[in-house]
């Protein structure tokens, strides 16, 4: 892959003599890092660029594009290969979801699906690009370590991870995983709502039982944090804290490595500055973040601010929910939310309530919100065991037009608002086949 990158470096630099280049990421939080990376490398690299951050990849918006200018995707296009094919300008993508179409000439790719290589985030992957290039761009590594962690890659780390992980100086302590770690405890179990610690989020009475109850002492008038704690220390509170989330779904996944980054001079958790930057994409502000992750310090109050809202946002939401009418059925739950939830939440909307006790394995849960002309819809399975959800949707989609992304047991797929009713009516069909044959 390595060679691939150079070859790419090499083609790009040549042709930026003639056109101007045009990036594309998406909003997500490895698109926003891999956009920061890749815009400082083309900044350092005295390269004419500007940039623009994409929600999704649709064959009117490849239509607008200019061809007079070279056409670099990060982070998405690796499906839209056939509408790409139509550019009559050099395309470029650094991505790393699967692709399902045959690459045609125009475009050269950085993929690691190509060269069966590790499994890698796109913020690795322009990471990669920049030392390449560079290594006075090695400064740029911990971005790449906090898109890793927006794309839950961490689970399984390989030779390349083990590489960046050592430019940024990151720090891995294995443990519990609330964040932020680098606030005291106190605070970080109160304000906990991923995961949500029952009796504990929100009541700091009770934190403080639980601390006690662990033996985690206060030092110099304050608690420490999360990444402070001793091994004892972590592993009472481990005990703790899973003993209070039990009757929750995929509880294990509460345990593993906490990423602490040096970003601009202070040690944070990754996960906390993923959070805070998905958070401005979700509520409609990716430059926010953009900057942040650039190191602008008004973008980072801003951000800060965002991320309340945002937080605020998520408990209106769920509060709608729980109070809406839904369409029930054996194994089984649609939840229309109309306009009453934005389309950029309703997926991690979705992604909260499967998890919840409420429901039993195995449940589907399908969401819908509008988006202008459109609808968003998302579906998840409660627990890890059950149909295959975008199996589902596409069965549903091939009869009334569409595509459908994501994975087995959790997939999303867009739809017309005319076919709103239309979808629902096929979706209940499909659903009661499926879940008798189950
Ligand atoms: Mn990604």
């Amino acid at each position: 892959m390595l060679q691939k990158i150079k070859s790419v470096i090499d083609k790009i630099d040549l042709l930026s003599k003639q056109k101007p280049i045009k990036v594309i990421s998406h909003y997500d939080t490895d698109g926003i890092t891999s956009a920061s990376i890749f815009s400082r490398v083309l900044q350092r690299w005295k390269k004419k660029f500007s940039l623009q951050i994409i929600k999704g990849l649709e064959e009117s918006f490849i239509e607008s594009l200019p061809e007079d200018h070279i056409l670099i995707f990060l982070d998405l296009a690796s499906g839209s290969l056939n509408y790409l094919k139509k550019k009559k300008t050099p395309v470029f993508i650094i991505d790393h979801h699967e692709i399902v179409q045959e690459i045609p000439e125009n475009i050269k790719m950085i993929n690691p699906h190509l060269d069966n290589a590790e499994i890698v985030s796109t913020a690795g992957l322009c990471y990669l690009f920049a030392k390449s290039l560079s290594s006075e761009n090695k400064d740029l590594a911990p971005l790449a370590i906090i898109g890793m962690v927006g794309d839950v890659l961490e689970k399984n780390i390989g030779k390349t991870y083990d590489e960046i992980i050592k430019d940024s100086e990151t720090i891995i302590k294995k443990g519990i995983l609330l964040y932020p770690s680098t606030r005291p405890l106190d605070k970080t179990l109160e304000y906990s709502s991923n995961p949500y610690i029952p009796n504990v989020s929100g009541s700091y009475k009770n934190v403080l039982e639980l601390l006690k109850e662990t033996n985690i002492p206060k030092e110099n008038g304050r608690f420490k944090a999360l990444y402070e704690l001793t091994e004892e220390e972590m592993s009472s509170l481990t005990t703790a804290i899973m003993l209070r989330c039990f009757k929750q779904k995929n509880i294990s996944d509460l345990i593993g490595n906490l990423y602490l980054v040096k970003f601009f001079n202070k040690l944070e958790d990754a996960r906390e500055l993923s959070a805070l930057i998905n958070a401005c994409s979700r509520m409609d502000r990716p430059e926010v973040s953009l900057g942040f992750c650039l190191g602008n310090k008004k973008c980072h109050e801003e951000a800060e601010k965002i991320y309340i809202e945002y937080k605020q946002h998520l408990v209106s939401a769920l509060r709608f929910i729980s109070d809406s009418e839904k369409i029930t059925g054996k194994n089984y739950e649609i939840i229309n939310a109309r306009d009453q939830i934005k389309d950029t939440i309703i997926g991690t909307v979705a992604s909260i309530i499967s998890r919840s006790p409420i429901y039993e394995e195995g449940t589907i849960i399908v969401t819908l919100a509008y988006n202008q002309d459109k609808i968003k819809v998302s579906a998840r399975i409660a627990g890890k065991e059950g149909l295959n959800v975008r199996e589902v949707l596409n069965k549903v989609i091939v009869q009334i037009g569409g595509e459908v992304g994501g994975h087995p047991n959790a997939a999303g797929c867009l739809i017309l608002r005319a076919h709103e009713e239309l979808f629902i009516q096929e979706l209940r069909k499909v659903l009661d086949i499926e879940t008798i044959k189950v």
